[in-house]
Protein backbone atom coordinates (compact mmCIF):
# COMPACT_ATOMS: atom_id res chain seq x y z
CA UNK A 1 0.00 0.00 0.00
CA UNK A 2 1.75 3.24 -0.86
CA UNK A 3 0.58 5.92 1.11
CA UNK A 4 1.37 9.55 1.70
CA UNK A 5 2.02 9.42 5.36
CA UNK A 6 2.27 6.71 8.16
CA UNK A 7 1.64 7.57 11.56
CA UNK A 8 2.86 4.50 13.69
CA UNK A 9 0.32 4.95 17.17
CA UNK A 10 -3.07 5.25 18.01
CA UNK A 11 -2.82 7.37 21.07
CA UNK A 12 -4.17 10.80 21.40
CA UNK A 13 -1.00 11.74 19.12
CA UNK A 14 -1.81 9.42 16.71
CA UNK A 15 -5.20 10.43 16.48
CA UNK A 16 -4.93 13.79 16.01
CA UNK A 17 -1.87 13.78 13.52
CA UNK A 18 -4.25 11.69 11.48
CA UNK A 19 -7.05 14.54 11.42
CA UNK A 20 -5.18 16.98 10.89
CA UNK A 21 -3.17 15.21 7.88
CA UNK A 22 -6.96 14.35 6.75
CA UNK A 23 -7.41 17.38 6.56
CA UNK A 24 -4.53 18.52 3.88
CA UNK A 25 -5.91 15.34 1.68
CA UNK A 26 -3.22 12.83 2.53
CA UNK A 27 -3.73 9.15 1.74
CA UNK A 28 -2.69 8.38 5.48
CA UNK A 29 -2.84 4.95 7.91
CA UNK A 30 -2.53 5.07 11.57
CA UNK A 31 -0.86 1.24 12.73
CA UNK A 32 -1.27 0.33 16.36
CA UNK A 33 0.01 -2.50 18.16
CA UNK A 34 -2.67 -2.66 20.82
CA UNK A 35 -6.41 -3.85 20.03
CA UNK A 36 -7.43 -0.42 20.68
CA UNK A 37 -7.13 3.00 20.63
CA UNK A 38 -6.29 5.16 23.64
CA UNK A 39 -2.48 4.60 23.91
CA UNK A 40 -1.55 5.36 27.55
CA UNK A 41 -4.97 5.31 28.74
CA UNK A 42 -5.87 1.88 26.50
CA UNK A 43 -2.94 0.06 28.34
CA UNK A 44 -2.70 2.03 31.91
CA UNK A 45 -5.99 0.21 33.92
CA UNK A 46 -4.56 -0.61 37.19
CA UNK A 47 -6.32 0.88 39.91
CA UNK A 48 -6.77 4.08 40.82
CA UNK A 49 -4.65 4.98 37.10
CA UNK A 50 -5.70 9.13 36.80
CA UNK A 51 -4.26 12.23 35.42
CA UNK A 52 -2.59 14.43 37.61
CA UNK A 53 -3.25 17.39 35.01
CA UNK A 54 -6.73 18.65 35.60
CA UNK A 55 -9.54 17.04 32.99
CA UNK A 56 -11.06 20.74 31.42
CA UNK A 57 -6.90 20.98 30.63
CA UNK A 58 -6.00 17.54 30.15
CA UNK A 59 -8.18 17.54 26.76
CA UNK A 60 -8.09 18.46 23.03
CA UNK A 61 -8.63 22.63 22.19
CA UNK A 62 -8.86 21.64 18.44
CA UNK A 63 -12.74 22.02 18.69
CA UNK A 64 -14.59 23.97 20.07
CA UNK A 65 -17.80 22.37 19.96
CA UNK A 66 -15.90 19.24 21.57
CA UNK A 67 -14.23 21.03 24.48
CA UNK A 68 -17.92 22.62 25.18
CA UNK A 69 -20.08 19.93 24.99
CA UNK A 70 -17.90 17.13 26.79
CA UNK A 71 -18.37 16.62 30.23
CA UNK A 72 -15.83 15.68 32.63
CA UNK A 73 -17.27 14.11 36.03
CA UNK A 74 -14.05 14.81 38.44
CA UNK A 75 -11.74 17.60 38.32
CA UNK A 76 -8.99 15.14 38.01
CA UNK A 77 -9.97 12.40 35.43
CA UNK A 78 -9.90 8.73 35.94
CA UNK A 79 -8.15 6.64 33.00
CA UNK A 80 -11.65 4.66 31.97
CA UNK A 81 -13.54 8.43 31.74
CA UNK A 82 -10.18 9.26 29.52
CA UNK A 83 -10.35 6.06 27.54
CA UNK A 84 -14.33 7.10 26.60
CA UNK A 85 -12.87 10.45 25.68
CA UNK A 86 -10.46 9.27 23.14
CA UNK A 87 -13.64 7.25 21.59
CA UNK A 88 -15.74 9.65 21.53
CA UNK A 89 -13.26 11.90 19.70
CA UNK A 90 -12.71 8.89 17.10
CA UNK A 91 -16.21 8.10 16.59
CA UNK A 92 -17.00 12.10 16.13
CA UNK A 93 -14.22 12.55 13.82
CA UNK A 94 -14.75 9.32 11.85
CA UNK A 95 -11.19 8.39 12.88
CA UNK A 96 -10.93 4.57 12.86
CA UNK A 97 -11.56 3.58 9.11
CA UNK A 98 -7.73 4.73 9.37
CA UNK A 99 -6.34 2.65 11.95
CA UNK A 100 -5.21 -0.96 11.99
CA UNK A 101 -5.07 -2.52 15.12
CA UNK A 102 -3.19 -5.45 16.54
CA UNK A 103 -0.17 -3.73 14.02
CA UNK A 104 3.44 -3.47 15.44
CA UNK A 105 5.44 -2.02 13.19
CA UNK A 106 9.03 -3.78 13.62
CA UNK A 107 11.10 -1.67 11.11
CA UNK A 108 10.97 1.43 8.75
CA UNK A 109 14.02 2.07 5.77
CA UNK A 110 13.99 4.95 4.04
CA UNK A 111 14.84 4.14 0.08
CA UNK A 112 16.87 7.04 -1.24
CA UNK A 113 15.87 6.69 -4.72
CA UNK A 114 12.04 6.20 -4.62
CA UNK A 115 12.45 9.35 -1.38
CA UNK A 116 10.04 7.26 0.38
CA UNK A 117 9.62 4.91 3.95
CA UNK A 118 9.10 1.48 3.68
CA UNK A 119 7.13 0.38 7.09
CA UNK A 120 7.13 -3.61 8.05
CA UNK A 121 4.95 -5.03 11.06
CA UNK A 122 4.50 -7.67 12.68
CA UNK A 123 1.54 -9.32 10.84
CA UNK A 124 3.87 -9.33 7.92
CA UNK A 125 2.34 -6.33 5.79
CA UNK A 126 4.86 -3.84 4.05
CA UNK A 127 3.29 -0.49 3.36
CA UNK A 128 5.40 2.36 2.02
CA UNK A 129 4.71 6.25 2.65
CA UNK A 130 6.42 9.62 1.62
CA UNK A 131 6.54 10.82 5.14
CA UNK A 132 6.38 8.98 8.37
CA UNK A 133 5.33 9.91 12.01
CA UNK A 134 6.17 8.14 14.57
CA UNK A 135 3.55 8.98 17.69
CA UNK A 136 4.71 5.74 19.34
CA UNK A 137 4.68 7.67 22.98
CA UNK A 138 6.94 8.63 25.20
CA UNK A 139 5.61 6.29 28.49
CA UNK A 140 4.78 3.71 26.02
CA UNK A 141 7.18 0.92 27.02
CA UNK A 142 6.60 -0.65 30.36
CA UNK A 143 9.80 -2.04 32.01
CA UNK A 144 9.70 -5.13 34.54
CA UNK A 145 13.61 -5.27 36.05
CA UNK A 146 15.09 -8.32 36.41
CA UNK A 147 14.05 -10.24 39.35
CA UNK A 148 15.44 -13.93 39.91
CA UNK A 149 12.92 -16.24 40.21
CA UNK A 150 10.10 -14.58 39.01
CA UNK A 151 9.24 -17.58 36.81
CA UNK A 152 9.00 -19.77 39.64
CA UNK A 153 6.11 -17.51 41.27
CA UNK A 154 3.41 -19.54 42.17
CA UNK A 155 1.38 -16.46 42.51
CA UNK A 156 -0.05 -13.71 39.90
CA UNK A 157 1.75 -10.86 38.59
CA UNK A 158 1.44 -7.63 36.43
CA UNK A 159 2.54 -4.50 35.58
CA UNK A 160 0.79 -1.47 36.05
CA UNK A 161 1.43 -0.25 32.55
CA UNK A 162 -0.17 -3.35 30.51
CA UNK A 163 -2.67 -4.01 33.33
CA UNK A 164 -5.82 -6.79 32.36
CA UNK A 165 -8.48 -5.46 31.02
CA UNK A 166 -11.27 -7.30 33.08
CA UNK A 167 -9.42 -5.98 36.04
CA UNK A 168 -7.83 -7.59 38.96
CA UNK A 169 -9.59 -8.49 42.20
CA UNK A 170 -7.23 -8.21 45.44
CA UNK A 171 -9.87 -9.43 47.74
CA UNK A 172 -8.39 -11.23 50.49
CA UNK A 173 -5.08 -11.46 48.64
CA UNK A 174 -1.27 -10.76 50.21
CA UNK A 175 -0.22 -8.38 47.63
CA UNK A 176 3.69 -6.68 47.37
CA UNK A 177 4.24 -3.74 45.11
CA UNK A 178 7.25 -2.88 43.91
CA UNK A 179 7.61 0.90 42.50
CA UNK A 180 6.86 4.46 44.26
CA UNK A 181 6.80 6.58 41.20
CA UNK A 182 3.49 8.06 39.83
CA UNK A 183 1.88 4.86 39.02
CA UNK A 184 2.42 2.55 42.36
CA UNK A 185 1.45 5.86 44.88
CA UNK A 186 -2.02 5.59 42.96
CA UNK A 187 -2.20 2.32 42.82
CA UNK A 188 -1.24 1.76 46.49
CA UNK A 189 -4.02 3.32 48.43
CA UNK A 190 -6.28 1.49 46.66
CA UNK A 191 -4.80 -1.94 46.61
CA UNK A 192 -4.83 -1.28 50.32
CA UNK A 193 -8.70 -1.15 50.56
CA UNK A 194 -9.11 -4.26 49.20
CA UNK A 195 -6.16 -6.96 49.71
CA UNK A 196 -5.76 -9.09 52.50
CA UNK A 197 -2.17 -7.54 53.51
CA UNK A 198 0.03 -5.02 50.77
CA UNK A 199 3.73 -4.82 51.39
CA UNK A 200 5.30 -2.14 49.73
CA UNK A 201 8.98 -2.57 48.17
CA UNK A 202 10.08 1.19 48.18
CA UNK A 203 13.86 1.60 46.36
CA UNK A 204 13.27 5.69 46.45
CA UNK A 205 10.71 7.46 48.57
CA UNK A 206 9.38 10.04 45.98
CA UNK A 207 7.62 13.44 46.86
CA UNK A 208 4.18 13.21 46.44
CA UNK A 209 1.70 16.40 47.31
CA UNK A 210 -2.07 15.92 46.83
CA UNK A 211 -4.71 16.04 44.61
CA UNK A 212 -7.64 17.32 46.45
CA UNK A 213 -9.92 15.65 43.78
CA UNK A 214 -13.47 15.58 43.50
CA UNK A 215 -16.16 15.92 41.21
CA UNK A 216 -16.21 18.89 39.03
CA UNK A 217 -17.31 22.03 40.01
CA UNK A 218 -20.11 23.18 37.67
CA UNK A 219 -19.16 26.72 39.02
CA UNK A 220 -15.11 26.21 37.48
CA UNK A 221 -16.29 24.28 34.75
CA UNK A 222 -19.02 27.24 32.95
CA UNK A 223 -16.15 29.88 33.62
CA UNK A 224 -13.08 28.28 32.23
CA UNK A 225 -15.26 27.21 29.44
CA UNK A 226 -16.98 30.44 28.98
CA UNK A 227 -13.28 31.76 28.15
CA UNK A 228 -12.10 27.92 27.01
CA UNK A 229 -9.99 30.02 23.92
CA UNK A 230 -8.34 32.70 26.00
CA UNK A 231 -7.40 29.59 29.14
CA UNK A 232 -5.70 27.05 26.23
CA UNK A 233 -4.05 30.31 24.86
CA UNK A 234 -2.77 31.02 28.31
CA UNK A 235 -1.56 27.57 28.32
CA UNK A 236 -0.28 27.23 25.14
CA UNK A 237 2.00 30.38 26.10
CA UNK A 238 2.91 28.90 29.59
CA UNK A 239 5.78 27.03 30.87
CA UNK A 240 4.14 23.95 31.51
CA UNK A 241 1.40 23.94 29.34
CA UNK A 242 -1.30 24.85 31.85
CA UNK A 243 -2.73 28.13 32.83
CA UNK A 244 -1.03 27.59 36.35
CA UNK A 245 0.01 30.78 37.88
CA UNK A 246 3.61 30.52 37.97
CA UNK A 247 5.43 32.93 40.53
CA UNK A 248 7.67 35.52 39.23
CA UNK A 249 9.05 36.06 42.44
CA UNK A 250 12.58 33.91 43.75
CA UNK A 251 12.88 33.19 46.83
CA UNK A 252 15.14 35.49 48.28
CA UNK A 253 12.89 38.44 47.45
CA UNK A 254 10.54 36.76 49.38
CA UNK A 255 10.01 37.61 53.00
CA UNK A 256 10.03 34.56 55.34
CA UNK A 257 7.03 34.41 56.26
CA UNK A 258 5.07 35.75 52.77
CA UNK A 259 7.22 32.29 51.78
CA UNK A 260 5.35 29.97 54.60
CA UNK A 261 1.69 31.44 53.50
CA UNK A 262 2.90 31.08 49.95
CA UNK A 263 3.76 27.28 50.13
CA UNK A 264 0.90 27.08 52.32
CA UNK A 265 -1.36 28.66 50.10
CA UNK A 266 -0.08 26.13 47.03
CA UNK A 267 -0.40 23.05 49.06
CA UNK A 268 -3.75 23.75 49.21
CA UNK A 269 -4.34 24.47 45.74
CA UNK A 270 -2.47 21.08 45.51
CA UNK A 271 -0.81 19.17 42.36
CA UNK A 272 1.70 20.70 39.94
CA UNK A 273 1.03 24.05 42.13
CA UNK A 274 3.64 23.25 44.32
CA UNK A 275 6.31 23.31 41.47
CA UNK A 276 5.78 26.93 41.31
CA UNK A 277 5.75 28.43 44.70
CA UNK A 278 9.08 30.31 44.17
CA UNK A 279 10.31 31.62 40.54
CA UNK A 280 13.59 29.90 41.02
CA UNK A 281 12.50 26.64 42.36
CA UNK A 282 13.63 24.27 39.68
CA UNK A 283 17.04 25.96 39.57
CA UNK A 284 18.29 27.18 42.92
CA UNK A 285 19.21 24.53 45.29
CA UNK A 286 18.42 26.61 48.43
CA UNK A 287 15.18 27.50 46.93
CA UNK A 288 14.26 23.96 46.41
CA UNK A 289 15.67 23.14 49.69
CA UNK A 290 12.78 24.74 51.15
CA UNK A 291 9.88 23.42 49.07
CA UNK A 292 11.61 19.66 49.88
CA UNK A 293 11.51 20.55 53.64
CA UNK A 294 7.95 21.64 53.71
CA UNK A 295 7.09 18.37 51.58
CA UNK A 296 8.92 16.38 54.02
CA UNK A 297 6.81 18.22 57.42
CA UNK A 298 3.55 17.31 54.98
CA UNK A 299 4.64 13.80 55.13
CA UNK A 300 5.52 13.54 58.88
CA UNK A 301 1.53 15.21 59.78
CA UNK A 302 0.46 12.80 57.32
CA UNK A 303 2.14 9.46 58.42
CA UNK A 304 1.35 8.60 62.47
CA UNK A 305 4.76 6.31 63.12
CA UNK A 306 7.69 8.55 62.70
CA UNK A 307 10.09 5.65 61.96
CA UNK A 308 7.68 4.45 58.78
CA UNK A 309 7.31 8.25 57.79
CA UNK A 310 11.36 9.04 57.92
CA UNK A 311 11.33 5.87 54.97
CA UNK A 312 9.11 7.75 52.78
CA UNK A 313 10.65 11.42 52.77
CA UNK A 314 12.77 11.88 50.06
CA UNK A 315 16.33 13.15 50.54
CA UNK A 316 18.22 12.19 47.69
CA UNK A 317 16.83 14.45 45.05
CA UNK A 318 15.57 18.06 44.78
CA UNK A 319 11.78 18.12 45.17
CA UNK A 320 9.97 18.16 42.03
CA UNK A 321 13.26 17.13 39.57
CA UNK A 322 11.25 13.42 39.37
CA UNK A 323 8.25 13.70 37.72
CA UNK A 324 5.92 15.28 40.96
CA UNK A 325 3.53 13.06 42.05
CA UNK A 326 0.00 14.01 42.71
CA UNK A 327 -2.14 11.66 45.05
CA UNK A 328 -5.23 10.73 46.52
CA UNK A 329 -4.54 9.07 50.18
CA UNK A 330 -0.79 8.08 49.24
CA UNK A 331 1.10 8.72 52.76
CA UNK A 332 -1.98 8.04 54.98
CA UNK A 333 -2.25 4.73 53.99
CA UNK A 334 1.05 3.53 55.80
CA UNK A 335 -1.81 4.29 58.33
CA UNK A 336 -3.35 1.12 57.86
CA UNK A 337 -2.56 -1.97 59.62
CA UNK A 338 -2.52 -4.10 56.55
CA UNK A 339 0.16 -1.97 54.93
CA UNK A 340 3.89 -2.68 55.28
CA UNK A 341 6.82 -0.65 53.90
CA UNK A 342 9.56 -2.43 53.00
CA UNK A 343 13.30 0.01 52.36
CA UNK A 344 14.81 -1.90 49.63
CA UNK A 345 18.13 -0.22 49.79
CA UNK A 346 18.38 -1.34 52.95
CA UNK A 347 17.37 -5.12 52.37
CA UNK A 348 17.25 -5.53 48.92
CA UNK A 349 15.25 -7.89 47.39
CA UNK A 350 17.14 -11.20 46.44
CA UNK A 351 14.85 -13.05 44.28
CA UNK A 352 11.49 -13.81 43.76
CA UNK A 353 10.81 -17.63 45.45
CA UNK A 354 7.36 -20.03 44.41
CA UNK A 355 5.55 -18.37 48.00
CA UNK A 356 6.72 -14.56 47.40
CA UNK A 357 9.41 -12.49 47.66
CA UNK A 358 12.48 -12.97 49.78
CA UNK A 359 14.84 -9.82 50.45
CA UNK A 360 18.53 -9.95 52.34
CA UNK A 361 16.61 -9.81 55.63
CA UNK A 362 13.14 -11.88 55.33
CA UNK A 363 10.88 -13.75 53.34
CA UNK A 364 7.35 -11.74 52.33
CA UNK A 365 4.93 -14.80 51.34
CA UNK A 366 2.71 -13.26 48.35
CA UNK A 367 -0.11 -14.41 46.25
CA UNK A 368 0.83 -11.19 44.02
CA UNK A 369 3.30 -8.74 42.65
CA UNK A 370 2.78 -5.66 41.15
CA UNK A 371 5.55 -3.81 39.26
CA UNK A 372 5.28 -0.57 39.35
CA UNK A 373 8.34 -0.04 38.32
CA UNK A 374 7.75 2.21 34.71
CA UNK A 375 9.22 2.78 31.20
CA UNK A 376 11.88 2.66 29.55
CA UNK A 377 10.54 6.56 28.56
CA UNK A 378 11.15 8.95 26.01
CA UNK A 379 13.23 6.77 22.97
CA UNK A 380 12.18 3.33 24.06
CA UNK A 381 9.34 3.43 21.82
CA UNK A 382 11.60 4.94 19.05
CA UNK A 383 14.31 2.08 19.29
CA UNK A 384 12.09 -0.64 19.75
CA UNK A 385 11.65 -0.36 15.69
CA UNK A 386 14.87 -0.45 13.60
CA UNK A 387 14.96 2.72 11.96
CA UNK A 388 16.90 3.15 9.15
CA UNK A 389 17.88 6.44 7.46
CA UNK A 390 20.19 7.74 4.61
CA UNK A 391 23.13 5.10 4.20
CA UNK A 392 21.09 2.21 6.12
CA UNK A 393 22.28 4.16 9.00
CA UNK A 394 20.25 3.29 12.14
CA UNK A 395 18.71 5.02 14.95
CA UNK A 396 19.98 2.78 17.48
CA UNK A 397 23.39 3.55 16.54
CA UNK A 398 23.14 7.35 15.52
CA UNK A 399 21.37 7.54 19.60
CA UNK A 400 23.61 5.27 20.99
CA UNK A 401 25.26 8.09 23.34
CA UNK A 402 21.74 9.51 24.02
CA UNK A 403 18.98 11.22 21.76
CA UNK A 404 19.63 14.20 19.10
CA UNK A 405 17.22 15.79 17.38
CA UNK A 406 16.44 19.51 16.12
CA UNK A 407 13.43 20.65 18.21
CA UNK A 408 12.72 17.04 19.07
CA UNK A 409 11.04 16.76 15.54
CA UNK A 410 13.60 15.70 13.16
CA UNK A 411 16.66 13.91 13.40
CA UNK A 412 19.31 14.64 10.75
CA UNK A 413 19.90 11.23 8.54
CA UNK A 414 16.46 10.66 8.81
CA UNK A 415 14.63 12.63 5.92
CA UNK A 416 10.52 13.15 6.47
CA UNK A 417 10.80 11.37 9.74
CA UNK A 418 9.02 13.21 12.27
CA UNK A 419 8.41 12.50 15.91
CA UNK A 420 5.61 13.50 17.88
CA UNK A 421 6.71 15.10 21.76
CA UNK A 422 10.35 13.70 20.72
CA UNK A 423 13.44 13.85 22.78
CA UNK A 424 14.83 17.20 22.97
CA UNK A 425 11.24 18.74 23.12
CA UNK A 426 9.23 20.01 25.96
CA UNK A 427 6.91 16.90 25.94
CA UNK A 428 7.30 14.91 29.59
CA UNK A 429 7.23 17.81 31.50
CA UNK A 430 4.19 19.84 30.62
CA UNK A 431 1.04 19.34 30.20
CA UNK A 432 1.25 16.40 27.51
CA UNK A 433 -2.09 17.38 25.78
CA UNK A 434 -0.51 20.66 25.05
CA UNK A 435 2.57 20.00 23.56
CA UNK A 436 0.72 16.74 21.41
CA UNK A 437 -1.14 19.49 19.78
CA UNK A 438 1.52 21.71 18.81
CA UNK A 439 3.56 19.16 17.39
CA UNK A 440 0.92 17.91 15.57
CA UNK A 441 -0.08 20.92 14.46
CA UNK A 442 3.23 21.91 13.71
CA UNK A 443 4.13 18.74 11.89
CA UNK A 444 0.64 19.28 9.78
CA UNK A 445 1.27 22.62 8.63
CA UNK A 446 4.83 22.01 7.42
CA UNK A 447 4.17 19.36 5.48
CA UNK A 448 0.57 21.46 3.95
CA UNK A 449 3.90 23.93 3.27
CA UNK A 450 5.65 20.97 1.51
CA UNK A 451 3.05 20.19 -0.57
CA UNK A 452 1.92 23.47 -1.62
CA UNK A 453 5.88 24.01 -2.86
CA UNK A 454 5.97 20.57 -4.51
CA UNK A 455 8.51 19.81 -2.10
CA UNK A 456 9.07 16.06 -0.90
CA UNK A 457 11.93 16.03 1.20
CA UNK A 458 12.66 17.56 4.50
CA UNK A 459 15.57 16.84 6.91
CA UNK A 460 17.11 19.38 9.41
CA UNK A 461 21.00 19.76 8.58
CA UNK A 462 23.62 17.98 11.07
CA UNK A 463 25.13 21.29 12.59
CA UNK A 464 21.75 22.50 13.09
CA UNK A 465 21.22 19.46 15.09
CA UNK A 466 24.37 19.72 16.91
CA UNK A 467 23.51 22.74 17.95
CA UNK A 468 19.50 22.16 19.19
CA UNK A 469 21.38 19.11 21.20
CA UNK A 470 23.65 21.23 22.91
CA UNK A 471 21.29 23.58 23.58
CA UNK A 472 18.87 20.94 25.11
CA UNK A 473 21.99 19.80 27.63
CA UNK A 474 22.61 23.78 28.54
CA UNK A 475 19.31 24.49 29.65
CA UNK A 476 19.01 21.67 31.38
CA UNK A 477 22.19 21.82 33.05
CA UNK A 478 20.65 25.32 34.43
CA UNK A 479 18.66 23.41 36.50
CA UNK A 480 18.45 20.95 39.28
CA UNK A 481 16.99 17.97 36.62
CA UNK A 482 20.35 16.54 35.94
CA UNK A 483 20.73 16.02 40.09
CA UNK A 484 17.82 12.52 40.03
CA UNK A 485 18.58 9.45 39.10
CA UNK A 486 14.86 9.55 37.07
CA UNK A 487 13.77 8.57 33.90
CA UNK A 488 14.20 12.13 32.09
CA UNK A 489 17.63 10.99 32.64
CA UNK A 490 17.55 7.81 31.45
CA UNK A 491 18.63 6.32 34.91
CA UNK A 492 16.25 4.10 35.41
CA UNK A 493 17.04 1.57 32.96
CA UNK A 494 20.85 -0.09 33.32
CA UNK A 495 23.05 0.99 30.69
CA UNK A 496 21.11 3.48 29.11
CA UNK A 497 23.04 6.97 28.52
CA UNK A 498 23.02 9.56 31.45
CA UNK A 499 21.20 12.56 29.39
CA UNK A 500 18.23 14.57 30.04
CA UNK A 501 16.20 14.01 27.75
CA UNK A 502 13.44 16.80 27.43
CA UNK A 503 13.64 20.24 26.88
CA UNK A 504 13.36 22.17 29.80
CA UNK A 505 12.96 26.19 28.26
CA UNK A 506 9.29 26.18 28.71
CA UNK A 507 6.10 25.06 26.89
CA UNK A 508 5.42 28.70 25.42
CA UNK A 509 9.43 29.81 24.81
CA UNK A 510 10.12 26.34 22.82
CA UNK A 511 6.27 27.25 20.59
CA UNK A 512 8.04 30.27 19.55
CA UNK A 513 11.02 28.94 18.64
CA UNK A 514 9.35 26.32 16.19
CA UNK A 515 6.64 29.31 15.37
CA UNK A 516 9.55 31.31 14.28
CA UNK A 517 11.56 28.44 12.45
CA UNK A 518 8.39 27.81 10.34
CA UNK A 519 7.85 31.88 9.57
CA UNK A 520 11.75 31.77 8.08
CA UNK A 521 10.75 28.75 6.15
CA UNK A 522 11.86 26.18 8.06
CA UNK A 523 14.89 26.95 9.60
CA UNK A 524 17.97 24.84 9.56
CA UNK A 525 15.83 22.21 7.27
CA UNK A 526 16.96 21.42 4.13
CA UNK A 527 14.12 20.99 1.72
CA UNK A 528 14.41 19.52 -1.65
CA UNK A 529 11.65 18.70 -4.06
P1 LIG B 1 0.78 6.99 23.86
O1 LIG B 1 -0.47 7.27 24.54
O2 LIG B 1 1.86 6.32 24.62
O3 LIG B 1 0.43 6.15 22.56
C1 LIG B 1 1.42 5.58 21.78
C2 LIG B 1 0.84 4.37 21.08
O4 LIG B 1 1.81 3.90 20.15
C3 LIG B 1 0.54 3.22 22.02
O5 LIG B 1 -0.80 2.85 21.91
C4 LIG B 1 1.47 2.10 21.55
O6 LIG B 1 0.87 0.84 21.65
C5 LIG B 1 1.72 2.49 20.11
N1 LIG B 1 3.01 2.00 19.62
C6 LIG B 1 4.23 2.19 20.15
N2 LIG B 1 5.16 1.59 19.40
C7 LIG B 1 4.51 1.02 18.35
C8 LIG B 1 4.92 0.27 17.23
N3 LIG B 1 6.21 -0.02 17.00
N4 LIG B 1 3.98 -0.15 16.35
C9 LIG B 1 2.67 0.15 16.54
N5 LIG B 1 2.22 0.85 17.60
C10 LIG B 1 3.14 1.29 18.50
N6 LIG B 1 0.60 13.16 30.73
C11 LIG B 1 0.09 14.29 31.21
O7 LIG B 1 0.31 15.34 30.64
N7 LIG B 1 -0.70 14.28 32.32
C12 LIG B 1 -0.99 13.15 32.97
O8 LIG B 1 -1.66 13.18 33.98
C13 LIG B 1 -0.44 11.93 32.51
N8 LIG B 1 -0.70 10.77 33.12
C14 LIG B 1 -0.11 9.64 32.69
C15 LIG B 1 -0.38 8.46 33.36
C16 LIG B 1 0.24 7.30 32.98
C17 LIG B 1 -0.05 6.03 33.71
C18 LIG B 1 1.18 7.31 31.93
C19 LIG B 1 1.90 6.07 31.54
C20 LIG B 1 1.42 8.48 31.23
C21 LIG B 1 0.76 9.65 31.61
N9 LIG B 1 0.96 10.84 30.93
C22 LIG B 1 0.39 11.99 31.37
C23 LIG B 1 1.72 10.87 29.69
C24 LIG B 1 0.87 10.32 28.52
O9 LIG B 1 1.62 9.30 27.97
C25 LIG B 1 0.53 11.43 27.56
O10 LIG B 1 -0.23 12.42 28.23
C26 LIG B 1 -0.25 11.00 26.32
O11 LIG B 1 -1.32 10.15 26.62
C27 LIG B 1 0.65 10.42 25.29
O12 LIG B 1 -0.06 10.18 24.11
P2 LIG B 1 0.69 9.64 22.81
O13 LIG B 1 -0.35 9.37 21.81
O14 LIG B 1 1.78 10.57 22.45
O15 LIG B 1 1.42 8.32 23.29
O1 LIG C 1 7.28 4.90 36.78
P1 LIG C 1 8.51 5.63 37.52
P2 LIG C 1 5.72 5.21 36.91
N1 LIG C 1 13.75 -2.43 41.90
O2 LIG C 1 9.71 5.33 36.69
C1 LIG C 1 10.99 1.73 41.04
C2 LIG C 1 3.60 9.18 34.18
N2 LIG C 1 2.50 8.80 35.05
O3 LIG C 1 5.01 4.23 36.06
O4 LIG C 1 13.06 5.71 42.01
C3 LIG C 1 13.02 -1.70 42.72
O5 LIG C 1 8.21 7.03 37.83
C4 LIG C 1 11.56 3.10 40.97
O6 LIG C 1 12.52 3.29 41.99
P3 LIG C 1 13.72 4.38 41.81
C5 LIG C 1 4.44 10.20 34.88
O7 LIG C 1 5.03 11.03 33.96
C6 LIG C 1 1.64 9.77 35.42
O8 LIG C 1 5.32 5.32 38.29
O9 LIG C 1 14.23 4.20 40.40
N3 LIG C 1 12.33 -0.62 42.37
C7 LIG C 1 10.30 3.95 41.12
O10 LIG C 1 9.92 4.03 42.46
C8 LIG C 1 5.42 9.30 35.57
O11 LIG C 1 6.57 9.93 36.03
C9 LIG C 1 0.62 9.49 36.27
O12 LIG C 1 14.68 4.02 42.81
C10 LIG C 1 12.40 -0.26 41.09
C11 LIG C 1 9.28 3.12 40.36
O13 LIG C 1 9.76 1.79 40.35
C12 LIG C 1 5.67 8.25 34.52
O14 LIG C 1 4.40 8.05 33.93
C13 LIG C 1 0.46 8.21 36.75
C14 LIG C 1 13.14 -0.99 40.15
C15 LIG C 1 9.10 3.56 38.93
O15 LIG C 1 8.62 4.86 38.89
C16 LIG C 1 6.22 6.95 35.03
O16 LIG C 1 5.57 6.63 36.26
C17 LIG C 1 1.34 7.24 36.36
C18 LIG C 1 13.84 -2.12 40.61
N4 LIG C 1 14.60 -2.84 39.79
C19 LIG C 1 2.35 7.54 35.50
N5 LIG C 1 13.01 -0.40 38.95
C20 LIG C 1 -0.28 10.57 36.65
O17 LIG C 1 -0.60 11.37 35.90
C21 LIG C 1 12.22 0.66 39.14
N6 LIG C 1 11.85 0.74 40.42
C22 LIG C 1 -0.75 10.72 37.97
Amino acid sequence: MDLDSMIVGAGVSGLYMLHRLRGLGHATVVLEAGDGIGGTWYWNRYPGARCDIESLEYSYSFSEDLQQEWHWPDRYSLQPDILRYVNHVADRFDLRRDVRLATRVTRATFDEVARRWTIETDTGSVLTATYLIMATGCLSVPRVPELEGLEDFGGRWYHTGAWPHDGVDFTGRRVGIIGTGSSGIQAIPIIARQARHLTVFQRTPNFSVPAWNGPLDPDVEASFKADYGANREIARRSDSGTTLEASTTPTHAMAPEVAKAELERRWAQGGFNMELVFADETTDANANAIVAEFARRKIRDRVKDPAVAALLCPTDHPFATKRLCVDTDYFETYNRDNVTLVDIRAEPIARATPAGVRTAAREVALDDIVFATGFDAMTGALMAVDIRGRGGQSLRAAWAAGPRSYLGLMVAGFPNLFTVTGPGSPSVLSNMMTSIEQHVEWIAACLGHLRDRHIRLIEPSAETEQRWTDHVREVGDQTLYPRANSWYMGANIPGKPRVFMPYVGGVGAYRTICEGVAEHGYEGFALAS
